[in-house]
């Protein structure tokens, strides 16, 4: 296999003491879901509250699969009632922390008081069971709040990033035809404020079915209120009545909608199912973070992201967990504010993504160096392909090697983790994914839907229902189908590119469009990536694909180096060198090119497709992605 060298860096096991406490520590876990797949999920769903038990685990309306059909149940309820009559009751839910450095923590009990309260507030304005609710926040307490209360109540939340501009949450308003907006006067980011109100005012500008406008006070600067339509929060809770009896809602009624940009300009609007989602988040939180009480758990995704709702909001506080919430920038007001409030609280999981680690690689040890992070015991990445190099770092300078760390590949489709370690028993290879959760069926397949031999690249599809999976497209059922279902019979399409090796393990290799063809070679972008990775001068790489007269397709690599290393033709060589080196000739980058930053999106991923665009001078369309057009702008001069 091309490039075995650079994914093969070693195996690490879990270490003993980790081993003996986990809560999964044997293999048999595995046998059992796929001797029972319905058995394995009911009885993952029996460990939490049904105000009536389901009918059937599973109903086989393909593609249109539900869970847990005929149960009446409510994931508010799960999150927080559950917990009151236990001694999580006085157990710490949330630990907050504001970028300025002001903090406040929420005992189970002053979640629930809160969440009723604002759930009551809803109610007051007219948001019933079914309505949507928009959300526009900062990463403030109120957020995970609103949604709580939304889903108390029935009403489906459809949360928009805080990064968004107005025009994108005014597509998502309308799209969804909320009757409720929750924003705030502003949020913190690096030091400034982002004008959430002003965005919101902008967007409602075309925005007919919003009634209301609720706005929480956090930055304190003067916004204008429209009369009758808008309302600060803290006047509506003063009066609010903090007894709200959950909803018993069905298993199969929508929890939430969150929009995914798609290839088209269009987003889509992704439904999860309150029964299934609550049951597979519930359960891979547990499993995967060996999540127990006692912990410190830190995921330091946005909520605005899937990553937040699963692995922030609903899976942790449906285990009964203490979780870490932190408002701001990683690098404010200094290279080692996620350091800091590791040691200050003492996180004992923490769990990020590649393109924050690559950062603090480029930054340097000194910063983690900085602080006791001994707390720590299992660590998480998700959102990208983690090269290998950048496993090794951070299982070396974070973990202190003795952390194992649960690389986890999942979408917002898929709600919760579907390929990802189990801390306690599985063996790690740096770069892999592992194979998938207990009861997870996936497979590489060629263009046709044919199994490809071990060791080769093809498409990664998921030939089992799991009950966090999607319900549908919001109102548009037939893209639903088209785009998951229609291109491999019975089996959902991921866009994913994958190869399982001869022990197993899945490599995932980044999106189906950013496979690159040289000379009738296909290569992940990945490969030659993470070969890139490997050289000591290199903090962060993309490659894309641009057209080459002999090899069909030629290699663009862009590079970001790490602090103490500067561009010059002797090290383009040397890097060049080194990937012949590494996967062999054919993956020789034909141009690299040094810049300071690289496009992503907003949630950290490198959006190759506008580079691309920009190297093959095509149009590079829907930005609203994107996070900061100065990388563009770099691209573009290269
Ligand atoms: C959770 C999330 C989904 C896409 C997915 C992949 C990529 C996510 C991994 C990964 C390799 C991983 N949802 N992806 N996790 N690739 N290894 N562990 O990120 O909807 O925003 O993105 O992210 O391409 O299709 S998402």
């Amino acid at each position: 296999m091309p490039g075995e060298e650079i994914f093969e860096k070693g195996r690490f096991e879990p270490p003993s003491e980790f081993k003996e406490k986990a809560i999964v520590k044997s293999e048999s876990i595995y046998e059992e879901a796929e001797r029972d797949l319905e058995g394995f999920w009911a009885k993952a769903a029996d460990e939490l509250h049904w105000f009536k038990k389901w009918d059937r685990v599973l109903e086989r309306n393909h593609p249109f699969y539900r869970w847990f059909v005929g149960g009446k149940i409510n994931a508010s309820y799960n999150c927080l009632d559950r917990h009151l009559d236990t001694w999580r009751k006085n157990k710490a839910a949330i630990i907050w922390e504001g970028e300025p450095g002001d903090s406040k923590t929420y005992t189970y009990q002053q979640l629930h008081h809160e969440v009723s309260k604002f759930a009551n507030v809803l109610k007051s304005l007219g948001v019933k069971k079914g309505d949507r609710v928009t959300i526009y926040l900062p990463m403030i307490p109120e957020l995970p709040i609103a949604m709580l209360a939304c889903a108390r109540i029935g009403a489906i939340h459809s949360v928009v990033f805080g990064g968004f501009s107005a025009q994108a949450l005014q597509d998502r308003i309308n799209d969804a035809e909320a009757k409720v907006l929750i924003t705030a006067d502003g949020g913190y980011r690096r030091g400034k404020i982002v004008p959430l109100k002003k965005n919101s005012d902008e967007a409602l500008e075309n925005a007919p079915s919003i009634e209301h406008v609720v706005v929480v006070k956090r930055t304190g600067e003067d916004v204008p209120m429209k009369e009758g339509r808008d309302l600060w929060w803290h006047d509506l809770m003063k009066n609010a009545s903090h007894v709200c009896e959950a909803e018993p809602m069905d298993s199969t009624d929508p929890l939430f909608i969150l929009y995914t940009s798609g290839t088209t300009g269009k987003p889509k609007g992704v439904v999860h199912l309150t029964g299934g989602y609550i049951v597979g988040t519930y359960l891979t939180s547990k499993y995967v973070f060996d999540l127990k009480d006692e912990d410190i758990y830190w995921c330091t995704a946005d909520i605005g992201w899937i990553t937040g709702h699963s692995y922030i909001v609903y899976g942790p506080l449906a285990n009964g967990a203490t979780v870490v919430m932190y408002e701001g920038a990683p690098d404010y007001p200094q290279y080692d504010r996620f350091w800091e409030i590791v040691e200050k609280y003492g996180v004992t999981i923490l769990y990020t993504a590649p393109t924050a680690i690559r950062a603090f690689i480029k930054w340097g040890e000194e910063w983690p160096k900085k602080h006791d992070l001994s707390s720590l015991r299992l660590l998480g990445t998700v959102g990208e392909p983690i090269n290998p190099d950048v496993w090794l770092w951070y299982y070396r300078v974070i973990g202190n090697e003795k952390c194992p760390i649960v690389d986890t590949w999942w979408q917002t489709e898929t709600g919760m983790i579907l390929i990802t370690p189990l801390p306690g028993i599985s063996v790690l290879k740096p770069g892999s994914a592992y194979r998938p959760f207990p009861g997870i069926k996936a497979e590489v397949v060629d263009d046709d839907g044919n199994p490809v031999p071990r060791g080769q690249a093809g498409n990664l599809v998921i030939k089992s229902p799991w009950p966090a999976m999607l319900g549908t497209l919001y109102k548009d059922p037939e893209r639903y189908k088209r785009q998951y279902w229609s291109q491999v019979e019975g089996a959902y399409f991921t866009g994913d590119g994958a190869r399982i090796d001869e022990d197993g393990y899945f490599w995932l290799l980044g999106r189906i469009d950013d496979v690159i063809n040289v000379s009738g070679h296909r290569l992940g972008t990945m490969e030659v990536e993470s070969a890139l990775v490997s050289h000591e001068a290199v903090a962060e790489a993309a490659v894309v694909g641009i057209p080459h007269e002999i090899k069909g397709q030629g290699i663009a690599a862009y590079v970001v180096l790490k602090e103490e290393f500067k561009p010059s033709d002797d090290l383009t060589k040397d890097l060049k060198m080194h990937v012949r080196k590494v996967i062999g000739p054919i993956a020789t980058p034909d141009e690299i090119h040094y810049v300071d930053k690289l496009p992503k999106t907003r949630s950290g991923k490198i959006m190759r497709r506008i580079m691309r665009a920009i190297k093959t001078g095509k149009d590079i369309g829907d930005v609203s992605t994107l996070e900061e057009e100065a990388a563009i702008k770099e691209v573009r001069e290269k």
